[in-house]
């Protein structure tokens, strides 16, 4: 049986959001989603009961922020949203009752894990494989962090040698430990599937978003980084990658979402 335990708002598709709805499949986790296309979400009001604005909402206007990351207008955030999520950002989930925040795509899918008592072990047994676990999560925002001021530079038509020359090597960085973990065992932290497995594959369906500015990587004369040396270079990270694709709990949120980006393949 499962109950409605977490509402999350976000921009939809999103790659961070599948991290909770894949773990919500997992354990029996029913999430309330709320919002809308990336453009759609200026329309929006950002609160607990994120809505499509009204007359009303836009009148009252209790508190209105510039859009910093990832967003060109001005966003309509209630001073109630901002004291449950004060970096602003979506993913941004909340307990049923609307009192508590949580933020960071990894920390909303810990809490799913959490709810559903961590089933299967998917965050660990003990306080050990859990903070391994952990250090996954952390490593990948490391690199996550690169991919996002890379994918929003593609994005915003400001890419720069720079940012391109980081995002690489922080990439290259990832992709090591990761290769390295794999060559001990099926899975990224432990013999079998855990939440670290669901954020690098939600991560790497996030930079396949590189895919729609290929043209301007080709006028900077760099190469995507999703590029069919990774798979020479990276071979176990690449084939475990395509293998949780297929995982049937994943399957619902990466498949469409991958598909349609490898429509744009030449
Ligand atoms: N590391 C965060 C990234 C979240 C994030 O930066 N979201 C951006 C969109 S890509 C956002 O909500 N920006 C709204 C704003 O800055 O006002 C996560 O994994 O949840």
């Amino acid at each position: 049986m499962t109950s409605k335990n977490l509402r999350i708002f976000s921009y939809l598709p999103n790659p961070r959001l599948f991290k909770s709805t894949i773990v919500g499949r997992i354990c029996g986790v029913e999430i309330e989603i709320r919002g809308a296309k990336p453009n759609e979400l200026s329309e929006w009001l950002w609160d607990f009961d994120a809505r499509p604005l009204s007359i009303e909402d836009r009148q009252e206007q209790n508190s209105t922020v510039l859009a910093s990351k990832g967003f060109d207008n001005e966003l309509f955030k209630t001073s109630e949203f901002l004291a449950a999520h004060p970096f602003g950002n979506v993913p941004a989930a909340f307990s049923p009752d609307g009192k508590t925040g949580v933020f960071e795509s990894n920390s909303i899918m810990r809490s799913v894990a959490r709810i559903g008592e961590n089933t299967n072990n998917v965050y660990g047994f003990d306080a050990f494989s859990s903070s391994r676990i952990d250090s996954f999560l952390d490593s990948s925002l490391v690199f996550a962090c690169d991919s996002q001021a890379y994918l929003l530079s593609l994005m915003q038509d400001t890419l720069t040698v720079d940012i391109y020359n980081s995002v690489a090597s922080a990439f290259t960085n990832w992709l090591n430990g990761i290769e390295k973990a794999l060559s001990n065992q099926k899975y990224l932290s432990s013999n079998y599937l855990t939440l670290a497995d669901v954020c690098f594959a939600c991560e790497i369906a996030l930079l396949y978003n590189e895919k729609y500015y290929q043209d301007k990587l080709d006028n900077y004369d760099l190469d995507l980084l999703i590029n069919p040396k990774i798979h020479e270079h990276f071979p176990q990270s690449w084939r475990h990658f395509e293998t949780l694709v297929e995982h049937p709990d994943f399957q619902p949120d990466l498949g469409p979402y991958l598909r349609k980006l490898k429509n744009l393949e030449k």
